[in-house]
């Protein structure tokens, strides 16, 4: 295979810069902007950005492209349930985390031979030489013979040419102000993290484009501009919500499975959010919970007048030239 080189850029964000972040990690704090797009990423992202973009899509995976917070497990375990009707019933034995590939986690999580995850203990028995820095996710997805659901936060432009030339991406966008409060939900049940004054403080980083995987602007164009493309279908999480049959039978209609209306319903049932946050009780994803309230506008009971007004301003300015909407109740 032809080792491609990264069209793109990386700079150490200085420490000074990091400590002026509101929410930011103590224990984890080094963090790379990436250009074009000034994302921000993991500092550990630098070991793996190679890999990564030289990673092969093949034309059975899925990949559930997603900014964080957006609903990005429910889909992977929707698609799943979708591809595998016959073992819903291994749902509530097998762990989550290995039913798709979530390639982003091995920047996230130090590589940690001690580390019992389910998903861990399946790399060492597969790899027991293996070398964990080389991606832990990144290699057993390289392993796995069968379709692939892959996951991942990281925009298309970290990706080679086979994302949308050989696979089926699944782009799922979430209204920015519930996004902002899932978001913020989560780093607080993070451990180390710091907050410097609550969820005004995590919504002027949000809007300020900090914070992993942001800006949320730049993350949600690269893929509306995409949403005719043929191998790429753009979805939304209030949609979701709101009927999630409907949105199955697109994704059916887009994937090509041609899933019955009472399949469709099996898909559902199985993915609820009541289901994944009972199967999630037993046996947890991470320590903390994926499964929070699962709603549309809770930014009600979160935000200020003062922070809404400043919220639709920023919306607005940001929206002006896309032409996307969102719902937001
Ligand atoms: S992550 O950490 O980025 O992967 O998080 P992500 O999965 O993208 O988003 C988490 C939010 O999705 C909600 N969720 C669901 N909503 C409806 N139905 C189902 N089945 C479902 N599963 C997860 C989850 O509760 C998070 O939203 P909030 O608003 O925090 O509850």
């Amino acid at each position: 295979m032809n080792c491609k080189e990264l069209p793109m850029k990386f700079e150490e964000i200085s420490e000074e810069e990091v400590s002026r972040m509101k929410v930011r990690s103590g224990r984890n704090s080094r963090l790379v902007r990436c250009t074009p797009g000034n994302v921000i990423l993991p500092y550990r992202f630098l070991d793996l950005a190679k890999t990564v973009y030289n990673f092969e899509f093949r034309s059975d995976d899925i990949v559930v492209a997603t900014f964080p917070k957006s609903g990005t497990v429910w889909t992977a375990e929707l698609l799943w349930a979708m591809t595998h009707l016959d073992q819903l019933h291994t749902l509530d034995t097998d762990h989550i985390s290995l039913r798709n590939f979530f390639i982003d986690r091995d920047m996230l999580f130090a590589p940690n031979k001690d580390d019992q995850s389910p998903l861990v203990k399946k790399f060492m028995e597969k790899f027991p030489e293996g070398r964990m820095e080389d991606g832990v996710v990144l290699q057993l997805a390289k392993a796995e013979t069968g379709r692939r659901i892959i996951k991942t936060h990281l925009q298309f432009q970290f990706f080679n040419e086979s994302l949308l030339n050989k696979s089926k991406v699944v782009y799922v966008a979430r209204n920015p102000k519930d996004t902002c409060v899932s978001y913020y939900f989560f780093m607080g049940q993070r451990p180390g993290m710091v907050m410097e004054g609550g969820f005004p403080s995590m919504a002027e980083d949000f809007m300020a484009g900090k914070g992993n995987f942001s800006p949320y602007w730049g993350h949600i164009q690269q893929a509306w501009e995409l949403r005719n493309h043929p191998n790429l279908h753009f979805m939304f999480y209030e949609d979701m919500k709101e009927n999630i049959i409907e949105e199955l039978q697109k994704l059916s209609d887009f994937l090509g499975l041609d899933l019955t209306f009472e399949q469709l319903k099996k898909v559902a049932e199985a993915t609820s959010f009541d289901n994944m946050r009972r199967r999630d009780q037993n046996q947890p994803l991470v320590k903390g919970t994926f499964f929070r309230k699962g709603t549309i506008g809770d930014w009600k009971n979160m935000a200020t007048p003062e922070l809404d007004a400043q919220m639709d301003s920023w919306i607005a300015e940001n929206t002006k030239n896309l032409g996307i909407t969102f719902k937001y109740a």
